[in-house]
């Protein structure tokens, strides 16, 4: 490995260049003696920290994930396919993994992130099961089945944001007349780089329904709290933000004219109880872009996955441009400047995981 090279390919530390410029490595003959001395410390899985110093603690992130886009007229029919090759409860959860193109094989669209295209028949049934991982569903197309968290069932039409809190148990089924597909987003790389990840079965194919379709939603959305009742505040008790609720609010900001020169638009998915992220791992924000409108330039340290879910236009985001038209999936890698512009009145749904960059203290942002 890179351990036993003495120094960083094609680059010399200036102190080495000029002491050793008469030799004949130009290092004075020590790159032979380090060379030897590497190969000794292997030895004890030991390592020269100088080697790797500047790869390690590099002056500003650099993303090894890179933006990509995936086009859902182009990938519905590929997802469709899996519908005949396998059952939902064969598979567990029909799931079509979105791999950031840098990071093939690790089931990831960024270093934090897991991202997949479940699909679910009439009829079918995707059996309860609970995890370590959170999730969250953004719905893209289809209406009518249902998921069920912690025993409250919630019926899904596109746009909707379903939470799946870490360890609360969850079922899926489609009760409609018509295939669905959401996009599922899991903090699968965090708890696993943690090494923090369980995962529970049950015998049963679902669970008791205890809690009607937007009992959560109807408790703790309206802008009034159960009293003397201790709860939980690192995550939303709110199961599903309807799309239905959440876009007439986006109108409101944009008729009133709140609408930043970035973002467009935008409403943060909050938890009611503190105002606070839904969940420790993952935020979401809903924004609005006005006909004819041309972002500034933003970059943040949190890598962060978008859904188109009206309208068309186009990110410019590390020299390329990703053009997106409803339900497209695209992804920008951490610390890259990107900018949004559309030429009609459009909706993109985001997801990231800044929460837990701001709990540990690293999250930043910039022009
Ligand atoms: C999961 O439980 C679901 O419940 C979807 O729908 C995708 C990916 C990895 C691990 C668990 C679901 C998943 C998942």
């Amino acid at each position: 490995g890179r351990a036993l090279q003495p120094g960083r390919p094609g680059r010399k530390p200036k102190s080495e260049a000029k002491s050793g410029a008469k030799s004949k490595d130009g290092n004075g003959g020590r790159n032979g003696d380090r060379q030897a001395y590497y190969e000794r410390l292997s030895k004890y899985d030991m390592a020269p920290l100088w080697v790797v110093l500047k790869d390690i603690i590099p002056d500003e992130p650099k993303s090894v994930c890179v933006p990509a886009i995936w086009h859902f007229k182009e990938v519905k029919p590929i997802v469709m396919e899996a519908g005949q090759l396998i059952s939902a409860k064969e598979a567990t959860r029909r799931v079509i993994v979105l791999e950031n193109p840098a990071l093939r094989g690790q089931s990831r669209i960024t270093q934090t992130l897991y991202a997949g295209l479940q699909l679910i028949l009439p009829g079918e049934i995707a059996p309860v099961h609970r995890h370590s991982p959170s999730a969250i569903r953004f719905i893209l197309e289809g209406e009518g089945a249902y998921t069920q968290v912690e025993g409250e069932k919630t019926i899904m039409a596109p746009g909707d944001f379903v939470l799946t809190p870490n360890w609360c148990a969850h079922d899926h089924g489609n009760t409609s007349k018509q295939p669905m597909i959401w996009l599922d987003v899991l903090d699968v790389p965090t708890v696993n780089f943690f090494e923090t990840c369980f995962y529970k079965h049950y015998d049963t194919e679902k669970q008791n329904t205890r809690l009607d379709h937007e009992d959560s939603l109807l408790r703790y959305g309206s802008g009034v709290l159960p009293d003397g009742i201790e709860m939980p505040k690192h995550l939303s008790p709110i199961v599903n933000y309807p799309y239905r609720r959440m876009r007439p609010i986006l109108d409101r900001l944009a008729r009133a004219g709140d609408i930043d020169p970035r973002h467009g638009a935008r409403i943060r998915y909050a938890n009611p109880l503190n105002g606070g992220w839904v969940m420790p791992t993952m935020g979401a924000h809903l924004s609005l872009l006005p006909k004819n409108f041309k972002g500034k330039p933003y970059r943040s340290t949190d890598s962060t996955i978008f859904v188109c879910v009206e309208g068309r236009g186009a990110t410019r985001v590390g020299g390329k441009t990703l053009e997106w038209g409803p339900r497209d999936v695209f992804v920008v890698p951490s610390w890259q400047s990107y900018s949004h512009v559309a030429g009609q009145e459009s909706v993109l749904f985001s997801i990231s995981d800044r929460p837990a960059q701001e709990a540990l203290g690293l999250w930043r942002e910039s022009e």
